[in-house]
């Protein structure tokens, strides 16, 4: 504990991760306001802290996976190559962090945990776990949409005598798999990213499979001196072009329906995005694959075929072929050699639906089928995603309602930004917004940018609080809703909805109307005085 402390501030925000250290940097040196930012880790960095898993790397490419806020930073920082491995992404924050002097008022290794707005002065007390009392004006949020671990409650999890390790909180010091035989449970992107490396190396390695997924290569490569030039004389129209679409992406989409083009045409075009890899192969393709299942099932069929042709035993690659929800409609992973990994020797999967887990053993994992001992437990189960992180903490609004109270039927926002009953609270990439359907620091920056402006109208007009209203609260939550049941998203078990969590409340929590659509709305309410918020003095 260090010594207890009262300050006061204007903001104070949560995480220093992407989101934290744009939010930092923009409040602090361009609003020039009295910030601090709280981060949980011992190093800044949020994801790319935690998540040091082996395999661990960005899935949409590096030269649009980064800040655009600042022609300085882009220019000096070259990347490696087209998908980062997480030490580079690192680096990457921690020079950030460094470039902007922003680590002098980021406080790590510590824990918000709870805020209570006192309404007769307007303004948050924010506490954390090493006894530090803030009174702030502003909480901003930018806790990470996938950054509390969710570790399955299998009986006897407690008692095993190797080593356990969860993805998204892997230990810093790294894990050994060497001479090891190692058990990984989970099959999302951070299953699939860490299955072949940890094949490498382990003696044994067993995959404990729930659901199968689709998989499309990445296909990484280092990028040439000749591409950074280009990316780099480029930037300012790649920047503007991310900002233009859906996703985020800095390529115009494709308008064409997957039955516009003939039998032969639809495979051509399947097959160059298949070797081109990356998720070029989704929005690079058909633009009906989310909304029409007829079209969406032809993806899936010609995933399928790539599998039964990459994996040499039949009845293995049968297991791997996904076949109870729509490609896409799960958060599609993309992979280096996820699926001709299981031609190894030294790997086997097992089918959790066919041969339930039924306990952990002090020894290893024990199936409906017998008991697998290995020494070292891998969990790649995921987190509670979009609502984990911000309910961990103790956050009292108006007339002492926690937003645990106010989300117990699931996340409720006006544009992922505000909740009503709970003024000066910003929540970055919040449910409700795009957040996870796009490329992340692209939606981190139109958030912070957002909240910076709302923040010094404020100032400008002399307002001291702000609040979402509730009646435009409860028409945005319509919205999003309305949004997502056009399309195929409600048909999988997905973290989207809350489904991975038990108990948790099914509800789709970002917002699938797309960025630059999402981007507009945001700045018509600001055009028509912040409609649908409550400004005071
Ligand atoms: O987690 P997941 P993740 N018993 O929830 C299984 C982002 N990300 O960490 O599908 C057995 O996707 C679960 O099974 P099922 C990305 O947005 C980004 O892999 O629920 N199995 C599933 O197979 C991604 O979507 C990057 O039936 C259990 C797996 O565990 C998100 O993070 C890299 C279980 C969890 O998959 C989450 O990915 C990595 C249980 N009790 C992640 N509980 C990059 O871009 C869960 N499972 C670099």
């Amino acid at each position: 504990m260090t010594e207890s402390k009262t300050e006061n501030l204007d903001v104070v925000v949560i995480g220093a991760g992407f989101a934290g250290l744009y939010a930092l940097y923009q409040f602090r040196d361009v609003l020039g306001l009295n910030v601090r930012a709280f981060e949980a880790g011992d190093g800044v960095g949020g994801t790319w802290y935690f998540n040091r898993y082996p395999g661990a790397r960005c899935d949409s490419e590096s030269f649009y996976y980064s800040y655009s806020f600042s022609e300085e930073l882009q220019q000096e920082w070259t990347w490696s190559s087209k998908y980062p491995e997480q030490p580079e992404i690192l680096k990457y924050l921690e020079h950030v962090a460094d470039r902007f002097d922003l680590e002098k008022d980021i406080q790590l290794s510590t824990k918000v945990v709870s805020a209570v707005f006192d309404e007769a002065i307007a303004k948050w007390t924010v506490k954390t776990d090493r006894g530090d009392t803030l009174v702030t004006q502003f909480v901003v949020t930018a806790v990470g949409c996938l950054s509390a671990a969710n570790m399955p409650d299998i009986p006897g999890r407690d008692d095993f005598e190797g080593v356990s390790c969860h993805t998204g909180a892997w230990p810093a010091a790294g894990v050994d798999f060497k001479g090891k035989r190692v058990a990984l449970i989970g099959t999302g992107s951070s299953g699939i990213q860490s299955t072949p490396v940890i094949a490498e190396q382990a003696d044994s390695l067993t995959v404990f499979q729930r659901t199968p997924n689709y998989t499309v290569p990445t296909r990484n490569k280092k990028l040439t001196p000749e591409a950074t030039a280009w990316i780099k004389d480029n930037y300012t129209g790649i920047r503007e072009l991310t900002r233009e679409t859906a996703a985020g992406f800095p390529y115009h989409p494709i308008e064409r329906s997957a039955f516009d083009v003939t039998e032969e045409e639809r495979e051509e075009i399947f097959e160059r995005l298949w070797q081109e890899g990356g998720f070029k192969f989704m929005w690079g393709s058909f633009n009906d694959l989310m909304q029409n299942k007829d079209a969406n099932d032809l993806a899936a069929e010609f995933i399928r075929k790539k599998i039964r042709e990459m994996v040499k035993d039949p009845v293995t690659a049968e297991k791997l072929c996904p076949t109870d929800h729509p490609w896409g409609s799960k958060r599609p992973p993309i992979d280096t050699d996820y699926f001709v990994t299981f031609n190894r020797d030294n790997v086997e999967l097992v089918d959790i639906k066919e041969e339930p887990i039924e306990a952990i053993t002090p020894k290893g994992v024990r199936t409906a089928k017998g008991e697998y001992a290995v020494d070292t437990i891998v969990y790649a189960t995921g987190f509670d995603a979009m609502t984990g992180s911000l309910l961990k903490i103790e956050i009292e609004g108006l007339g002492g309602q926690t937003l645990a109270e106010k989300w117990s039927a699931g996340p409720r926002t006006y544009l992922g930004l505000q909740v009503a009953g709970f003024p000066n609270l910003f929540t970055i990439t919040g449910p409700g917004s795009p957040s996870v359907l796009m490329n992340m620091p692209v939606a981190i920056e139109q958030h912070v940018n957002w909240i910076s402006d709302c923040i010094q109208h404020m100032r400008d007009t002399g307002a001291t609080r702000i609040e979402a209203n509730l009646d435009a609260e409860n028409k945005w939550v319509e919205h999003v809703n309305e949004a997502a049941q056009a399309t195929l998203f409600y048909e999988a078990k997905s973290w989207y909805l809350g489904v991975n969590i038990p108990g948790k409340p099914r509800v789709f929590m970002p917002y699938v109307g797309g960025g630059k659509n999402y981007s507009d709305i945001c700045d018509g309410v600001v055009e028509k005085g912040y409609e649908g918020f409550e400004l005071a003095s």
